[in-house]
């Protein structure tokens, strides 16, 4: 490659030379030549009388200076350098892009008909040479001309204030937007789309047109968006006390877009999977997508664009904290249990993944290339994690009030994490001094705990012990505050009340140094300790429960999480001693004790279905893999689907009283109706390792009235190999081929393949009609499937899949860097492996090196993992 891309470092932060207050842009919109003109009130604020524009892939036009051609500036490198300007004025700038052949999805391209830009992080200098910092923050005035027949409708972000039309066809539309805004929350969209309408009325009276926009022909699967929309607007009034601040909401789905949405200010732009549904299309994991990203996105108008990042390296001060919003309004609507379970899966499977790879960061990185790499699990899945552990520490009452305190501090300002912190603090006196390590230290720490009782004294002695072993960007770690929520619990199921030094104390314990003892007194016998409750910090929890314990606490711990949390420690304990068991030649088997604490689970009339379901769903095999150094990964393989196996026989009965019991005629999106087939549908993926499973999965696929119980047939096909699967896949390909969206679950299945010939079944797949590697979604679900989902065929000793994966990174770094740079991550954790795999590996990221034309996004990844 050229020049090796150079890093930029968290505590080289300068603030801007200069700053914008207002710009106003014309957009002339052409498929292959659109020229922008923007219009900046640039102030001078440091000693320089230079200024250093941001600009990417443009065509530089004309540049003027209070209205005369300004001669002096020089063009480099992402870079415009205007120079011997005075302290105050107005630039002009006149550009040309081309937003046809944008196949990156950065800055302004098109969508199928639509035009559309997305300039998060750092895409509006692939507009115009602009201050691309979220630094900055002007008032945005927009006017878009564009062809009146093809694209009517002409959006921006704030207030509509002016259109008109034109000669040739052409009309205009001006929009404004009072707030300042940095760049990176600019948005445009022009096409032709169907509308769905409705309105909300603040709680201080404020009228809001709500509008969806999606393709033509999909207002049938835009009615859920919007009811999660509303819900979220009042959610934020009622649990933040947060109001929306504009006339108008817009929210417009596009097919190609590279990740879920983006928060523009009032005019979110959606990829169409989290808008679009209807109960033929989606399944109910859709719905509650939808319900999370809406979500999301909209709680992002507060925590993000109302207070927005001094820099990039703050993302976690607004994304870890939309993320944690969200998850609360998820399980204020929804189920907690359930909530906290799934979110917490991510961080114990993916999160601590991404915490031992090469790429290990803390939520508030120190050092980055490519900005977009940085959107990950760890800054935002974490980073709601150390949001969440703050408001455990503050409670709900101490953590709003710092909330206030925060909003009344940095409204309108881009503010650090620091000030975020600094706020909680203030608002309600606890001290975070140590805490703060969370956002400067990467890695996963572990917490050993041990415990003595003392019969005599009728004391209980909990030792802690952290550690946090060193990662790829930081050798050293120190100790953390860790609120470690614990309970105990006596033989007979009642609760102990915690007592030391003579006074009662807390569940939560304040853990702060390397190894501390808690010592409870007023033990009467031994207890059982319930450990991490509510998974209260992103921690692996090392203790050495008996069987006999964690079935105790399965069905007598006083929380669902902590129920379904001894499950999980239970099944790891029998996954572990089992692949030692294969490795050394020998069989898979469960406890018949294991088993009847499960079939408890099953025929348990106080649990919820969805639940329950929870409850029976075995840990992922990238989760397993996670546990280890060295990953075996047929062996996993092996043990999973055959604990899954022993389950489902000696279950049988009971797995098919609860199958047959919990058929709905009416499909409802209600949160019981959801539970109630979340449970169906697991009792399936267990029989379909019986005997019968062929013909139940059979009839549940020709009578399914939705796609939940559809998808729930197919998957059950798919993973237990069933005889049906082929006549499943070809029937909902001839049904679906015109959808891609719906198209892509049946990619997924292709991509997840258990069979030996995946491999060859998945690069015959991207010829079908609804396939393009063009398109993100498709991508993901078919190729992005084979190399995270399909461990066994994927990993094959062959090396065809790392061969393949070579092929498609390759192509990709050419026509979309950030799909490539997400696809690439299971290929970064090669050391995981045996010898011959991490050659095979090795191998493919030496040859991606190579390349001359290597993005950033890659070149980054590609060189931290061969480092490590
Ligand atoms: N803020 C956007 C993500 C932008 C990603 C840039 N590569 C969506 C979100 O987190 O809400
Ligand atoms: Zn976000």
């Amino acid at each position: 490659m050229a020049d090796a891309p150079q890093a930029k470092y968290r505590k080289d932060y300068q603030p801007p030379s200069h700053t914008i207050t207002q710009i106003s842009l014309t957009f002339d919109l052409h498929d292959t030549q659109t020229i922008v003109t923007a219009v900046s009130q640039v102030k001078q604020v440091g000693k320089s009388h230079t200024l250093t524009l941001d600009g990417e892939g443009l065509e530089l036009v004309s540049v003027k200076v209070d209205g005369t051609s300004w001669s002096e500036f020089k063009q480099s490198e992402g870079q415009l350098e205007i120079s011997n300007l005075p302290a105050e004025f107005e630039l002009t700038i006149d550009t040309k892009i081309n937003p046809e052949d944008n196949t990156a999805l950065e800055g302004l391209y098109k969508s199928g008909g639509a035009f559309c830009t997305q300039c998060e992080a750092e895409g509006f200098r692939r507009i115009t040479y602009y201050l691309d910092r979220p630094d900055v923050l002007a008032v945005f005035t927009t006017k878009v001309i564009a062809d009146k027949s093809n694209f009517p409708f002409l959006l921006s972000n704030g207030n509509r204030v002016e259109s008109g039309d034109l000669e040739n066809g052409r009309h205009w539309v001006e929009w404004h937007d009072p707030h300042p805004k940095p760049a990176y929350l600019f948005a445009l969209v022009a096409g032709d789309f169907d509308v769905l309408r409705d309105k909300y009325v603040t709680r201080s009276g404020r009228n809001v047109e709500l509008e969806i926009f999606v393709d033509k022909g999909n207002l049938d699967r835009a009615n859920h968006a919007m009811v999660s929309l509303i819900n979220s607007m009042k959610w934020d009034e009622e649990r933040f006390d947060l109001e929306y601040d504009l006339d108008i909401y817009m929210i417009v789905a596009v097919d190609f877009f590279n990740m879920g949405a983006m928060e523009n200010k009032g005019l979110n732009v959606f990829n169409s999977k989290y808008v679009l549904a209807n109960t033929q299309t989606a399944t109910d994991a859709d719905y509650l997508g939808i319900e999370a990203v809406i979500g999301h996105e909209y709680f992002h108008n507060w925590t993000g664009n109302r207070v927005t990042c001094r820099d990039w390296f703050q993302l976690s001060l607004k994304e870890g904290l939309t993320v944690f919003r969200d998850q609360e309004f998820s399980s204020d609507l929804g189920s907690r249990s359930v909530n906290r379970i799934n979110n917490v899966r991510i961080i114990r499977g993916p999160q601590f993944a991404e915490d031992a790879s090469p790429m290990s960061h803390p939520i508030r990185p120190e050092k980055v290339i490519e900005m977009n790499n940085f959107y990950t699990l760890t800054v935002y899945e974490k980073g709601s994690e150390v949001i969440r552990m703050m408001h455990t520490l503050l409670g709900e009452d101490g953590f709003q009030k710092g909330m206030k305190l925060y909003f009344e501090r940095h409204d309108g300002t881009a503010a650090t994490c620091e000030d975020f912190v600094a706020a909680m603090e203030d608002a309600s006196g606890v001290d975070l001094k140590q805490f703060r390590l969370w956002y400067s230290q990467s890695g996963t720490p572990t917490v050993s705990v041990t415990t003595s009782y003392d019969d005599a004294a009728k004391t209980y002695t909990m030792t802690v012990v952290q550690k946090t072993e060193p990662t790829l960007d930081q050798e050293e770690k120190q100790a953390l505050h860790i609120p470690f929520n614990v309970e105990l619990y006596t033989q007979a199921g009642d609760v102990i009340e915690l007592q030391c030094n003579g006074e009662p104390v807390s569940n939560v314990l304040d853990v702060k140094q390397s190894s501390q003892s808690f010592v409870f007194e007023n033990v009467s016998s031994r207890p059982i300790p319930s450990m991490l409750r509510e998974f209260s910090a992103p921690v692996v929890l090392e203790y050495d429960y008996s069987d006999e314990e964690l079935i105790f606490l399965m069905s007598q711990a006083r929380n669902d999480f902590a129920r379904w949390d001894a499950g999980q420690m239970l099944l790891a304990k029998y996954i572990k001693a089992n692949v030692e068991k294969v490795q050394a030649g020998g069989d898979v088997s469960v406890s018949s004790e294991v088993v009847d604490a499960f079939r408890g689970v099953l025929l348990s009339e106080t649990l919820e279905p969805a639940f329950i379901a929870e409850m029976l769903a075995l840990p992922s095999h990238n989760e397993v893999s996670g546990w280890y150094k060295q990953v075996d990964v047929d062996a996993i393989a092996h043990v999973l689907k055959s604990i899954k196996v022993q389950l489902a026989n000696e279950l049988h009965d009971e797995l098919t009283a609860v199958y047959h019991s919990l058929n709905q005629q009416e499909y409802s999106i209600e949160h019981a109706s959801i539970g109630k087939r979340a449970l169906r549908n697991i009792a399936l993926s267990y029989l379909a390792f019986t005997e019968q499973g062929n013909g139940l999965v059979l009839s549940q696929y020709d009578s399914a009235n939705n796609m939940t119980d559809t998808i729930a047939a197919m998957n059950a096909a798919n993973s237990a190999q069933l005889e049906c699967r082929e006549r499943l896949m070809s029937d909902y390909s001839d049904k679906w081929t015109h959808d891609g969206l719906v198209m892509d679950k049946w990619f997924a299945l292709q991509g997840t393949n258990p069979a030996k010939d995946a491999l060859d079944k998945v690069k015959s797949t991207m010829s079908h009609a609804a396939f393009s590697l063009k398109n993100p979604n498709r991508t993901r679900s078919l190729v992005g499937a084979f190399f995270n989902m399909n461990p066994v065929q994927f990993h094959s000793v062959t090396g065809e899949g790392y061969q393949f994966a070579g092929e498609i990174l390759r192509e990709l770094n050419s026509s979309n860097p950030q799909v490539a740079s997400r696809l690439i991550d299971p290929l970064l954790k090669f050391r995981k492996y045996d010898p011959k795999r991490q050659a095979l590996i090795k191998a493919e990221l030496e040859k991606l090196k190579a390349m001359d034309n290597l993005a950033k996004d890659l070149f980054e990844k590609v060189t931290k993992a061969l480092a490590s």
